[in-house]
């Protein structure tokens, strides 16, 4: 039978954490890597929104956003107990998540792509933008520093450390200097280089070439 095919692209935060999610859960799909300005036609005509992650169930089921795509994930085989994590702490866990999917994103665009936005779009200097998304580190320095533990819960991921991750890794990237010498938060710094370090992270970033039609399958997720 067909595996679920995965429109992904490697550097998307919101494609990362589906990625992990599938791997974690070792659930295998057909891996088909796209370039944001020239997605395949087979995309778009199952997701005309045409945003990455998009996952096609074999029964024709689309989910193209990345939280759906993980809670089906945790949903077929959730081996890491990330199903747990989540509902144990979910008022931290929405609240969390929230901020950085909304507030975060908003100023991480701004500050990593600033010169992309021009003065009809909601849009201030590099810093400004860098110190208000770091506004929003605090509660992580807080939450790590209260459970003295290595993920934001205890000392394994949680989902809301894989959900959040890979925008934080992002957030590093704009100025990596400024990042490892000045960002003010010891416990976060540690945190995301412990995810920078993290085994699954690394296998999930591992290269593809642009998928294209009659090309052979790429299988990612149990390997
Ligand atoms: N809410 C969506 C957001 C996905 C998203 O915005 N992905 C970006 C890439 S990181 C994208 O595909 N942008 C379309 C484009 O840049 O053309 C999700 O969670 O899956």
């Amino acid at each position: 039978m067909n595996k679920p095919i995965l429109y992904s692209f490697r550097r998307c935060p919101y494609a990362m954490r589906a990625r992990i999610f599938i791997k974690l859960c070792e659930i295998e799909v057909q891996l088909r890597e796209v370039i944001l300005r020239d997605i395949p036609q087979e995309m778009i005509a199952i997701s005309p929104k045409a945003t990455v992650p998009v996952l096609q169930l074999y029964e024709g089921t689309i989910l193209e956003e990345s939280l759906d795509i993980m809670d089906w994930a945790i949903n077929n085989n959730d081996k890491f107990k990330l199903k747990k994590s989540k509902n144990d702490n979910i008022e931290i866990h929405n609240k969390i998540l929230s901020i950085f999917d909304n507030n975060f994103k908003f100023h991480l665009d701004r500050y990593k792509y600033n010169s992309r936005y021009d003065s009809s779009d909601v849009v201030k200097s590099k810093e400004i933008h860098r110190d208000e998304a770091l506004k929003n580190l605090y509660i992580l320095e807080d939450q790590l520093d209260k459970n003295n533990s290595l993920w934001l819960f205890n000392n394994n991921p949680s989902f809301l450390d894989i959900a959040i991750l890979p925008f934080i890794r992002q957030y590093r990237i704009a100025d990596i200097k400024w990042f490892d010498e000045k960002m003010p938060y010891k416990n976060v710094h540690s945190w995301v280089m412990r995810f920078l370090e993290w085994d699954t992270f690394n296998q999930i970033m591992i290269k593809n070439k642009p998928w294209k039609k009659n090309d052979e399958p790429i299988y990612f997720g149990l390997n």
